[in-house]
């Protein structure tokens, strides 16, 4: 990176002028950006890259063996995911919507966080202890809380930003423009991640916008947009790098939220429910793969002689070991059925409390085991 000015200029492009440090192949097409980081930084990077697709595989995995609820898999947006996180200070709180286990796995990944998938609120009571918020499910629901959050953090002079990730569906929500509004005009110090992985479920981009980039939306909230390769890891990071500055160091004498648009693609089905063969082409598919962060941030890596052949082996086991200790620890907690009536309101309604009883009076009359085998 050559200085500030450069690293400013980034958010100053044309929205649909990507940011891109690396080409498909890993070779470095914009030296002026490319960043300065130790060695151990870029193969932690790298590791936590090939750690979040292993914990992918293996979470599908489980889901299909019936050990894990549904699941919503990131495999293809680990560059995003990865080189934004890295981008950050410790304690800039994140925000997600529920694909992004790679931010989470940037940030040292709890073993709890499993539980939250095989149906236990405690799962996500442990993300509080990483900053991160709960997960959240409801499209856009999480915009407006991360905005407020930010503007918190300014009222009280704390030096911390505010990213939330959401997908290029949650940009549809009305919570998605009341938060931009809200940055812009309070000047929360907030960075907007939108993972544009050119699907919402079934919907294609071109049908969630008639605008050309998610990116400009950003111009009628009174901030900067842009769009960068979410499969560049070092671009992604580049460019999250320079929104922090922004958000906490301001711009003149106002601090500045951006919208990111990191551009990326989801290889697999939306979630365990979901077959995506029914609304697009493999070659679709193929074509995206080309691109994958994981294979050209490893040739970078190589060609530098960051990585070889002895330091990705490492790497492997290490992963393999970490994967399969997090499942046996999640797998050793034994879950409360009744707990599906928690968390959701304050006093539970008349209507929840009756459920409850049934399901009580049904595991007192069967036994839990025979319930399940019923099934
Ligand atoms: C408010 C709301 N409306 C609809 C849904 C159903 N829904 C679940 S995921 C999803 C698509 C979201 O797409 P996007 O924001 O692009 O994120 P992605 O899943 O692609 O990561 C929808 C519509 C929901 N969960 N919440
Ligand atoms: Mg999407």
């Amino acid at each position: 990176m050559s200085g500030d000015v450069r690293e400013r200029d980034l958010l100053e492009r044309e929205p649909d002028d990507r940011v891109r440090v690396l080409d498909p192949d890993g070779t470095v097409v914009d030296s002026e950006l490319e960043p300065d980081l130790a060695a151990e930084t870029l193969r932690s990077m790298y590791r936590d890259m090939r750690f979040s697709r292993r914990f992918d595989e293996r979470m599908i995995s489980l889901q299909r063996q019936g050990r894990l609820g549904t699941y919503a898999s990131l495999a293809g947006q680990e560059g995003s995911q990865i080189g934004s996180t890295y981008a950050l200070a410790d304690d800039d709180m994140l925000s997600f919507q529920y694909r992004e286990h790679g931010a989470i796995a940037a940030r040292g990944m709890p073993w709890e966080y499993l539980l939250y998938w095989m149906g236990h609120e405690d799962g996500n009571a442990a993300l509080a202890e990483i900053d991160v918020f709960p997960l959240n499910i409801s499209i856009g629901g999480h915009l407006p809380h991360a905005v407020g959050w930010a503007w918190a953090a300014k009222l009280n002079g704390d030096q911390r930003a505010s990213v939330v990730h959401f997908g290029d569906g949650a940009t549809s929500e009305g919570d998605f423009h009341e938060a931009m509004n809200f940055a812009g005009v309070f000047d929360a110090p907030t960075i907007f991640f939108c993972n544009n992985n050119q699907w919402a479920i079934s919907v294609p981009r071109e049908r969630q916008t008639a605008s050309a980039t998610i990116a400009e939306k950003a111009r009628a909230y009174g901030f900067e947009g842009v769009q960068v390769d979410g499969m560049d890891p070092l671009a992604t990071y580049v460019v999250t790098r320079a929104a922090r500055e922004k958000a906490l160091e301001g711009d003149g004498d106002r601090l500045r939220p951006t919208l990111i648009e990191a551009i990326q693609y989801r290889y697999g089905a939306h979630t365990t429910a979901d077959d995506p063969s029914v609304y697009r082409d493999d070659a679709e598919v193929e074509r995206w793969r080309e691109r994958d962060p994981i294979d050209r941030f490893e040739a970078y890596l190589r060609t530098d002689g960051v990585l070889d052949d002895d330091r990705i082996d490492a790497i492997e086991t290490e992963i393999e070991d970490t994967v399969a200790t997090l499942v046996e620890r999640a797998e050793a907690v034994e879950g409360d059925p009744t707990d599906i009536f928690e968390y959701t309101y304050a006093e539970p309604t008349p209507r929840l409390e009756e459920q409850r009883e049934d399901l009580e009076n049904l595991r007192d009359a069967h036994g839990d085991s025979e319930l399940l085998e019923d099934e």
